[in-house]
């Protein structure tokens, strides 16, 4: 198993060290006009190093900041642009929550920009948008007693914990703050994994959600392609038992070495035109002229986001185990919490609103298979809807700007048919 964070690790280096060698060529074919462009293109993007607020700002757009805490103890931030920019009539009804994927954070609904970035989009044609952030990343990063850098037991939390406690908590705040009965539910990857969970572990919490879209699901994870993934989260899995200190614990974090490595090689506009798609290429699959440069020499800035090693190892049991079932303590542990052997499936038959599932025919992370075997489980599916681009892969439905063309026209059609406005 060590082999395995050796393998994500030699990637990686190899990546870093292709990115110098091309950024060398490029300055040896063309100096003249990378000098010209140097003081622009070589710096960090403003977006970069933007937090939610700012970035909105940016473009001329009004965001708020909200607090919530859950009944854990978890502190997150909860952003909200309640109209557009270019939104012209009354604000629709109900709220809108969109919640992000592994390894993100409430940014990553931005980083493509106004013309591709879903809360841009979906506050422009006048819902009332809400963004939510899960504990571990760098918005959920405090806690009303625990400190994240000295107590263990801050880290101590899988996606079963952000579904039975951060999922609910937000839901509960945005109709309490809005006044609202029920809410739109926009799901990215990990974002829907929360939502089944919620709907599994919990009662009384489905009948808030009167639609959900779930955008490549990443729910069973059976068919998983990316090797750099299975064995990173098989490494986890693995080893996470026998860690201890919440530097141990803390992984992939804005500001450790992966981020902020990746941030600073991306930022070079010749760069995060050449190299650093490879770098995603590597999580995921290679879709080329999908995400501009300047989306990537943006996303870094936000990405990865940081989570807990066990979060990040249940994906890895997730795939040994081929199955969405709880967390795997370990025969002593399980037997205590779950009275057997084998941790129980999650119930995904309580799951009963109405439900749309997205994905991509080129998604090495969330596989069709997989997506199309949640979609037999579920109740109540509306629709299950393949993008229509055959390359199409897992992070574009987050950074692509041709998400606005592919996948915003399907999830606009379902959320203004369930709107009051319909
Ligand atoms: C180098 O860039 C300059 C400025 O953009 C351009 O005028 C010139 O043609 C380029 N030279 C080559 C060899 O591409
Ligand atoms: C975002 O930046 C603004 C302005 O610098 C600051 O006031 C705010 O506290 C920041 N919010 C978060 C969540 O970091
Ligand atoms: C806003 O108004 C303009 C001009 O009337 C129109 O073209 C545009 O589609 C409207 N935008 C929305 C989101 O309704
Ligand atoms: C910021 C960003 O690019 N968000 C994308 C997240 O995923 C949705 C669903 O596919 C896209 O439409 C958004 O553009």
């Amino acid at each position: 198993m060590r082999e395995a964070a050796g393998g994500g690790s030699v990637l990686f280096a190899c990546a870093v060290l292709l990115a110098l060698l091309v950024r060398r060529t490029a300055c040896a074919h063309n100096y003249t006009m990378l000098q010209q462009q140097d003081e622009l293109s070589t710096t960090y993007t403003k977006d970069s190093l933007s937090n939610f607020t700012e970035f909105t700002k940016n473009y001329g757009y009004y965001s708020e900041e909200h607090v919530v805490i859950t009944e854990d103890g978890y502190i997150l931030f909860l952003f909200r642009i309640p109209k557009g920019k270019n939104c012209n009539g009354s604000v629709v009804k109900p709220p809108v929550l969109l919640m992000h994927g592994l390894l993100m954070s409430a940014d990553s609904w931005l980083d493509a920009g106004p013309s591709a970035g879903l809360a841009f989009l979906l506050a422009d044609v006048c819902y009332d948008t809400w963004v939510g952030n899960v504990r571990g990343n760098y918005y959920g990063r405090r806690h009303i007693r625990l400190d994240p850098d000295t107590d263990s037991e801050f880290w101590d939390f899988n996606t079963e914990q952000m579904g039975v406690y951060d999922l609910p908590a937000i839901i509960d705040y945005i109709l309490q703050h809005t006044g609202s009965k029920d809410l739109m539910f926009v799901g990215f990857s990990q974002g829907c994994r929360l939502l089944f969970t919620m709907a599994s572990e919990t009662s009384g919490n489905v009948e808030k959600i009167r639609i959900a879209i779930n955008v490549a699901p990443a729910v069973r994870v059976k068919y998983t392609r990316s090797i750099s993934l299975r064995l990173l989260t098989g490494f986890y899995a693995a080893v996470s038992p026998i860690l201890k200190s919440p530097r141990q614990l803390e992984v992939l974090q804005k500001g450790g070495l992966i981020q902020t490595v990746s941030a600073f090689i991306c930022k070079d506009y010749e760069l995060a035109r050449t190299v650093c798609p490879l770098i995603l290429a590597i999580i995921d699959s290679y879709d080329p002229g999908s995400v501009a440069t300047d989306t990537i020499r943006t996303l870094f800035g936000h990405f990865p986001a940081g989570t807990s090693a066990y979060a990040f190892g249940f994906y890895g049991q997730g795939i040994i185990s081929k199955k969405f079932q709880k967390y795997d303590y370990g025969l002593r542990k399980n037997l205590q919490l779950y009275g057997n052997a084998v941790p129980p499936l999650y119930n995904l038959k309580k799951s009963t609103m109405p439900v749309v599932l997205v994905y991509g025919n080129n998604d090495f992370l969330v596989d069709p298979r997989d997506v199309k075997w949640l979609s037999k489980q579920l109740p109540n599916v509306l629709e299950t809807y393949e993008v229509s681009r055959a390359t199409w892969n897992h992070l574009d439905n987050n950074y692509s700007q041709l998400a606005k063309r592919l996948t915003f026209p399907k999830i606009n059609q379902y959320l203004r048919k369930y709107s009051n406005r319909g």
